[in-house]
């Protein structure tokens, strides 16, 4: 448990432990007639699921913000049943801007929430099964599994229940959420005996016996945490980049056996800053399915007891692993395990999957993945993405899984409604086909960046679809007209479109520039490095032209461009190349 108490707490430290478990001062400045929060109220609504931000378009020296907030669902493994669907989407037209965003973890942002509404917002969600607690904040995030909704391949089912048992697991217990936002009233929890049983049982020291939160105590975590888990071979979830990654591992009957845990993976980064940096997790061994629930415990809090509590910029897990070293860490848990963890099973290579176009789901329905470009649900004057999408939902209620790539799998589709689902989408400019969309675009990712990321430095989501339109045209230039590389853009270097494990990357650096990192591996299972600090957007092909030729001469056959920067290194590029 908690050894020696940390020197200089960060401020946030002090604010979680006042705030009687995510209560206050949040709770009373949602009762006052203003448009925004204090710098106090707005960290501790992070854990129920919102960031105060304001649109960064609309700034006007010497004026007010235009204060609005953005709300964040908690969704594991991605699944949205239609009526939530369909709540979110009335709630993008009721009190959001139009739009709904899928994010890199699967999950739904709506942006552009005033104050007053945020408690109406919340409400709606959770009346119609959803939930944003959690969603954000110092505690375990939406966790992530690979959203092929395959019902004869029992390891993606069990990703899917141990995400929703795991999810439980890890949820704040406090009763704050239900008092603020739904007046007390707390929903049922369909929460299975074994979870509840895992969370209350103190294995070594792991729990709290006082208070409301027995895992996380009254400062929860140090810093935000992350979970995946997959199935041998499917990176789909890019699970490199986790705090802790789970493989599910079967018998030949497909009975779980157990999984193997990666641990220390992350990527938010600060430009400038060597002791901050991207990192890949580190393979930890196997354990049985039975230990599953406190093996999790176990390292969850080694965090919260050894994590830096100091300096936000060193206190996610991955800096506590990279200090200690694989093999402290690896005993701290144990000890809280109270068992050794076993060696890696094997496993497969893992590959990049995005699961789009029709499918058969393995039980006599059908799948549809949907490209979603950078993941915004939105209607233009030429593709009415939204509309299409209410149509099929509304008329077929059929749920959805998010993926970790922005897009949506729409599931459970009666053969007979294919013909007319597709109809619908098509109509709308919708392409169903995924080899009719350029394979750059259809495996790029951006962050929201401007307008409503108070951290942008630049542009991304809005000036990905540009740049990936100039990347093809410099590719058909130098003669590699149908090449497929994984591209990923942000506005900074935080990594919330998971940048660092992208063939090309772009991280935004200076209003207008950005850093480019190359070389990352085309199944993400290798961190890309950065090759120039400064790259001023309007200088994209001059800089991009020259790399792409030596690719083209040098590589080898059927070589990606990520492993093609990786081989040859940056030495050999530049000096090619001469920069
Ligand atoms: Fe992120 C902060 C958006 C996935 C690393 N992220 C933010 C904030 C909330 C900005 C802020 O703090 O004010 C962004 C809101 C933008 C907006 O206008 O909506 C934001 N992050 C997102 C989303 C929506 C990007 C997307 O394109 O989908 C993703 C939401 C995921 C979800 O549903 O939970 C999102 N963020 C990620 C990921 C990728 C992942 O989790 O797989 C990362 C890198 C992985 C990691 O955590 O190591 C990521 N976001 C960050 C960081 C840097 C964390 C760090 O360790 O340094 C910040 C800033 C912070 O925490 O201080 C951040
Ligand atoms: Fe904002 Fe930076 Fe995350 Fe993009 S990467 S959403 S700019 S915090």
């Amino acid at each position: 448990m908690v050894s020696t108490p940390p020197v200089k707490l960060a401020k946030v430290e002090a604010l979680k432990q006042r705030s009687n478990y995510l209560r206050e001062p949040l709770a009373t400045e949602l009762q006052q007639d203003t448009t925004h929060f204090t710098e106090d109220a707005i960290q501790i609504l992070k854990y129920h699921g919102s960031y105060q931000q304001d649109n960064r378009d609309n700034r006007v020296k010497g004026q007010e913000k235009d204060y609005q907030m953005m709300l964040r669902t908690r969704n594991p493994g991605g699944f949205i049943p239609p009526q939530l669907y369909l709540a979110m989407d009335e709630l993008a037209s009721e009190y959001g801007n139009e739009t709904m965003r899928i994010t890199t973890r699967q999950g739904f942002q709506l942006h552009g929430i005033l104050k007053k509404n945020l408690k109406a917002t919340i409400q709606k969600m959770v009346k119609n099964l959803g939930s944003t607690l959690g969603a954000c904040g110092d505690v375990n995030r939406n966790i992530m599994t690979p959203p092929a909704p395959f019902k004869n391949l029992p390891e993606y089912g069990y990703c899917w229940e141990y995400a929703d048992k795991i999810a439980d697991l890890l949820a704040p217990q406090t009763g704050a959420y239900y008092e603020i936002w739904l007046d007390g009233e707390k929903s049922v929890s369909g929460e299975a005996p074994e979870v509840a049983k895992a969370r209350s049982s103190n294995g070594n020291g792991t729990i709290f016996h006082e208070g409301e939160e027995p895992i996380y105590g009254t400062q929860y975590l140090p810093r935000k945490f992350k979970i995946a888990i997959t199935v041998p071979g499917d990176n789909s979830v890019d699970l490199f980049s986790q705090d802790i990654g789970l493989v599910v591992i079967t018998n030949a009957q497909g009975e779980l056996q157990g999984f193997n845990v990666y641990a220390g993976g992350g990527l938010g980064r600060t430009h400038n800053k060597e002791e901050t940096f991207a990192r890949i997790a580190d393979p930890i061994g196997y354990v049985a399915k039975d230990d599953i629930y406190t093996l999790i415990k176990a390292i969850v809090s080694t965090q919260r007891d050894y994590g830096d509590r100091e300096n936000r910029r060193h206190s996610r897990m991955k800096y506590l692993i990279n200090d200690w070293g694989v093999e402290k860490f690896t005993a701290q848990v144990e000890k809280y395990l109270g068992k050794k963890i076993e060696p890696l099973k094997k496993l497969p290579k893992f590959k990049y999957l995005d699961f789009l176009g029709w499918h058969e789901q393995g039980d006599g329905k059908l799948f549809l993945g949907i490209s979603i470009e950078n993941g915004r649900v939105h209607d233009t004057a030429t593709l009415k993405l939204r509309t299409a999408l209410r149509e099929v939902i509304q008329k077929y209620q059929l749920p959805m899984r998010l993926t970790p790539h922005q897009n949506a799998l729409i599931h459970d589709i009666d053969p007979a409604d294919q013909e007319a689902i597709d109809k619908i989408l098509t109509a709308a400019n919708v392409v169903t086909d995924p080899n009719k969309i350029d394979s750059i675009l259809r495996m790029s990712m951006a962050c929201p960046a401007m307008p409503t990321c108070g951290l942008a430095v630049t542009e991304s989501e809005r000036a990905l679809p540009g740049v990936n339109a100039r990347i093809r045209s410099v590719l058909k230039e130098v003669g590699l007209p149908k090449l497929k590389m994984v591209v990923r853009m942000t506005g900074c270097p935080n990594g919330c479109a998971r940048p660092y494990l992208a063939e090309l990357a772009f991280v935004g650096s200076f209003p207008e520039s950005y850093q480019v990192w190359l070389g990352g591996a085309p199944n993400q299972t290798r961190l890309a490095q950065p090759y120039t600090e400064r790259m001023h957007i309007n200088d994209l092909e001059s800089f991009l032209k020259p790399i792409f030729v030596l690719f083209k001469q040098e590589r080898k056959k059927s070589e990606s461009f990520g492993d093609f920067c990786d081989r040859l290194g940056f030495e050999k590029i530049r000096a090619a190349v001469g920069y």
